[in-house]
């Protein structure tokens, strides 16, 4: 068996080829693009694996996905790659949707050109239900995004359905909910906080001034699972009889601002938050005073830089059909993700 899988210098890529190394006898091969300063911070578990190779390619450039798809002839193609950052889709709106949904559309006709055969994963999101008309979001929510990114995935489902429709391919787009873990990216919010608290932690152990965490809106509710369970439901989401569609969440949702509460809480670090809008501050409960001085006791603040120029204010998933039909559970609570993503930080801190 050979799978191609994109995306693997990133979390949801690099957790697949861990799962698929420990679980199956397959050859994988993980593909990169050309960048100038490649980190394999996330890699470093497989990189040395037999059954492991790096091939280079990149979603925006057709030859090199066809090339691939037509040497390696794969069993499964699962598709992690893309311009991920939400924030960031505003800024490079025709980058994002050139990666994230002609990208799409590179994989699928590399696909039914040279290798029907293959089953076809790639990374849908809630993101696509945006504004939200109904809570919690299940398969048949509409789509109404906020940002270019879920505009771009939005774009992808419905490629994908076109292309599984017409050519009879196996190709699946699962609408996944936030997922996180210690590969996440640090410009992402929950690795932003707990990067952030243990910055923190070491400070106060050590007996130095710090400075705050510096966030943008703390009213978003995000249902956040953790990137390793979310792995076990992609693999079986390519392994049914027929290609169906699931959704993937923990059915539950938390503030940026539970998740900043709960953070600190896994150290010992005692908070409180005073201040409205962008005077809002989240400060230890006593004076920090170090030789006899007291030091600025700021925890969390408000930067507006970190605003979006449109938000979604509230996601919540119901994956109740892939916990029936799929046999797919998370195992990781919100409660114990927070914890392992600030005691890793904490532990393998770097100043
Ligand atoms: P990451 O940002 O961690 O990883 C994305 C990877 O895509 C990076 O390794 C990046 O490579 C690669 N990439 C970007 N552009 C290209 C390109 N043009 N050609 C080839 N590779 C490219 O994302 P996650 O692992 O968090 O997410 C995986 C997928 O799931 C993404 O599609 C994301 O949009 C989607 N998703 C994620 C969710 C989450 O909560 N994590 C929820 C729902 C969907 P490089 O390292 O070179 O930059
Ligand atoms: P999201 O994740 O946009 O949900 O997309 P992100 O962690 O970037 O933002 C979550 C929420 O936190 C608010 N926020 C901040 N976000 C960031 N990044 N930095 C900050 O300083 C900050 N302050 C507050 C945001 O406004 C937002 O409401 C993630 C990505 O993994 C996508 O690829 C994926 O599709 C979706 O999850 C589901």
């Amino acid at each position: 068996m050979k799978v191609l899988v994109t995306g693997i210098l990133g979390q949801d890529g690099a957790n697949m080829v861990e799962y698929l190394l420990a679980n199956t006898d397959a050859k994988i091969f993980g593909m990169i693009r050309r960048t100038s300063n490649p980190n394999f911070v996330n890699c470093k578990n497989f990189m040395d694996n037999k059954n492991f190779q790096i091939i280079y390619g990149d979603l925006s450039d057709s030859v090199s996905i066809d090339t691939l798809v037509r040497d390696i002839q794969p069993d499964y193609f699962i598709n992690f790659a893309a311009q991920s950052f939400v924030a960031c889709s505003w800024d490079l709106p025709l980058q994002t949707f050139d990666t994230n949904a002609t990208g799409v559309a590179r994989c699928l006709e590399a696909i039914r050109r040279f290798q029907p055969k293959c089953r076809f994963y790639s990374a849908g999101s809630s993101e696509e239900f945006g504004d939200v008309e109904t809570t919690p979001q299940d398969i048949n929510h509409p789509i109404r995004p906020r940002s270019p990114y879920g505009a771009s995935k939005a774009a992808a489902r419905h490629l994908i359905k076109v292309y599984r429709d017409s050519y009879d391919l196996y190709a699946v787009h699962g609408l996944l909910f936030n997922h996180e873990g210690t590969k996440r990216g640090e410009e992402f919010v929950t690795r932003k906080i707990s990067k952030g608290v243990a910055r923190i932690y070491h400070s106060i152990k050590n007996n130095l001034p710090f400075k705050p965490i510096e966030l943008g809106n703390l009213d978003a509710k995000r249902d956040w699972s953790d990137s390793e369970d979310f792995i076990d439901g992609v693999w079986k989401m390519l392994n049914q009889d027929e290609p169906k569609e699931y959704i993937l969440s923990s059915n539950e949702t938390h503030s940026i601002r539970e998740f900043i509460e709960k953070a600190f809480e896994t150290v010992n670090i005692n908070g409180v938050w005073h201040g409205k809008r962008v005077k809002e501050e989240f400060s230890l409960t006593h004076d920090y005073v170090i030789h006899n001085t007291v030091q600025s006791s700021g925890l969390v603040k408000i930067n507006e830089k970190f605003y979006r120029p449109a938000e979604v204010e509230l996601l919540l998933g119901d994956s109740t059909p892939a916990r029936k039909e799929l046999n797919w559970q998370p195992k990781i609570s919100f409660d114990k993700l927070v914890s392992k993503m600030v005691r890793f930080d904490v532990d393998n801190f770097e100043k």
